[in-house]
């Protein structure tokens, strides 16, 4: 079992919409603000979506470029961005988010149902992802939103061998409507059928986030949290920022005796490279 707790903060995500979760950080600014939070609370991977200037979520390169270097300026996480993106955007337009070269970013290994949309990740531009990545060298972290994911990771890898960084690290996103529940039960079952050697991370979409925390922290896998996945902190109880999502799940690691990750610990944990002094 690790001995620490690696702990990604979420913190805005495409689908929660700012005129209701004021909350969300949304500018350039809000989420610089947000990320040293978070980082003070125990995070070392921030996965990043971002918004226009009217909220809306957006892949323009410039941002997104900017993105990255005001987060290495004003913080030590890993920069992890979303090449998920929302459910509107084009496979051009995620795979053009490497194009601002951030250490990591995510890799969804299938479409799967998600509520009244479906997030579309077909073979041909999973293979095509993985392998941009492989050339630029950013680390990808492998979304499972499914069992059937899963299996597709399997392939990926033996079809196309070893990720960037050489540590196949995966995240579990469970309780997605229309994605595998979030219980314990299919954690252990998806956290099983992993390649072997492979390590993890789990986040529970809503009302499945802490069951989906004790579970991976009883099983030796690491937690995402953040507004992408919980608005709410508890029953009537809306987050009022991302950090105290990060603050509690730092806290349940120390008591599992797993303390959390900082960011240089993350990157050797990763394979990504240490940032020149
Ligand atoms: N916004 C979801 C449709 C990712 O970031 O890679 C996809 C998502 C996954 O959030
Ligand atoms: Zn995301």
């Amino acid at each position: 079992m690790a001995a620490s707790t690696l702990i990604t903060v979420a913190p805005t995500g495409a689908e929660a919409d700012k005129a209701k979760v004021p909350a969300l950080p949304v500018t350039l600014d809000e989420l610089v603000v947000t990320a040293k939070e978070c980082e003070a609370a125990g995070a070392a991977v921030i996965h990043v979506h971002i918004r226009d200037r009217t909220a809306r979520p957006t892949l323009d390169r410039g941002l997104l470029t900017d993105t990255v270097a005001a987060l290495r300026e004003g913080t030590d996480l890993i920069v992890q961005l979303s090449t998920g993106g929302a459910v509107t955007d084009s496979f051009t337009g995620r795979l053009a988010v490497l194009d601002a070269a951030p250490d990591a970013c995510s890799l969804t290994c299938g479409t799967v149902n998600f509520g009244d949309d479906v997030f579309s990740n077909p073979w041909t531009f999973i293979k095509e992802l993985y392998q941009l990545t492989q050339e630029r060298q950013v680390v990808p972290e492998f979304e499972l939103f499914d069992l059937g994911h899963v299996a597709t990771l399997h392939r990926l890898l033996g079809e196309f061998g070893p990720p960037a960084g050489g540590r196949v690290h995966c995240d579990l996103v469970m309780g997605v409507p229309g994605g595998m529940p979030g219980d314990v039960a299919t954690l252990a079952a998806a956290a099983a059928a992993l390649p072997d050697g492979a390590t993890w991370s789990a986040t529970g979409i809503g009302r499945t986030t802490l069951p989906v925390m004790f579970g991976a922290l009883g099983a030796g896998g690491h937690l995402r949290v953040g507004m992408e996945d919980t608005l709410s902190f508890a029953r009537g109880r809306p987050v009022a920022r991302n950090a105290e999502l990060v603050e509690r799940a730092a806290e349940l690691a120390r008591f599992a005796q797993r303390p959390p990750m900082r960011p240089a610990e993350a990157r050797d944990f990763l394979g990504i490279p240490a940032r020149p002094a």
